[in-house]
């Protein structure tokens, strides 16, 4: 079985839709940020940088395995049951590439923003530049998606990396991309949103112990 520390944040989901994708038998820790259980010795011990979300899978190949770094948790568990990252080649480094690019690109800058945005009163000249690196993220999102149906060609661990971000912040985008067309990564979303272990894995945490599930 597999432990999974999380809570209900883009980062978190990432984690838990994958798990749903895998169809492994896991049960979620819920780690409550807002009394900062992040920094109970437990929980450091599993995640030494204090973040959600980590894995504890207790059927390693080597034995008991932690791991952290949403991306890190990705390709653990695409490697452990084959899916949703090539094995080799051009599409296994496309696959790569675009997770990459989600995790260092997306996932930081739209936290940046959104976590501005919540901010009263903020500095135009710091706010301005992190509305501008969004947008371009988002540029490079639809024109990609225009191109392909998913970030690597066939939906991958990459998709799930910038999936989170971009449906979280969805709502918040339209003045921001207003000169280019979103309808590329509205058509992604709906079709990833659409995939019952995506609407299972966004969830907010439950402390329970799950059953195994088929992947769809
Ligand atoms: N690079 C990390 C980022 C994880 C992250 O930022 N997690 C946030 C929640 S979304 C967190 O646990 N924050 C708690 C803290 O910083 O103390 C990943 O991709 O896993």
């Amino acid at each position: 079985v597999i432990e999974l520390y999380t809570w209900p944040t883009p980062n978190g989901q990432k984690a838990s839709i994958m798990l749903e994708e895998t169809g492994l038998a896991y049960h979620t820790i819920a780690v409550d940020l807002g009394r900062e259980a992040q920094f109970q010795p437990e929980f450091l011990k599993v995640s030494p940088n204090n973040k959600i979300p980590a894995i504890v899978d207790y059927d390693g190949s080597d034995g008991v395995t932690s791991v952290f770094e949403s991306g890190a948790i990705l390709i653990y568990l695409a490697e452990k049951t084959g899916i949703l990252l090539p094995q080799r080649g051009l599409q296994r480094a496309s696959s790569i590439q675009w997770l990459f690019w989600a995790i260092s690109g997306v996932g930081p800058a739209i936290g940046r923003l959104g976590g501005a945005l919540s901010q009263p009163n903020l500095d135009p000249a710091v706010l301005v530049p992190m509305e501008k690196e969004v947008a371009r993220l988002m540029n490079v999102l639809s024109g990609q998606l225009s191109l392909f149906p998913f970030l690597a060609q066939e939906y991958s661990i990459a998709d799930i990396a910038a999936f989170t971000w971009v449906q979280y912040f969805r709502s918040s985008l339209k003045e921001l991309s207003a000169k280019q067309s979103l309808e590329p990564v509205d058509r992604w979303l709906r079709e990833i949103a659409a995939r019952p272990a995506v609407q299972r894995g966004l969830r907010p945490p439950k402390p329970v112990v799950r059953v195994p599930v088929a992947s769809s």
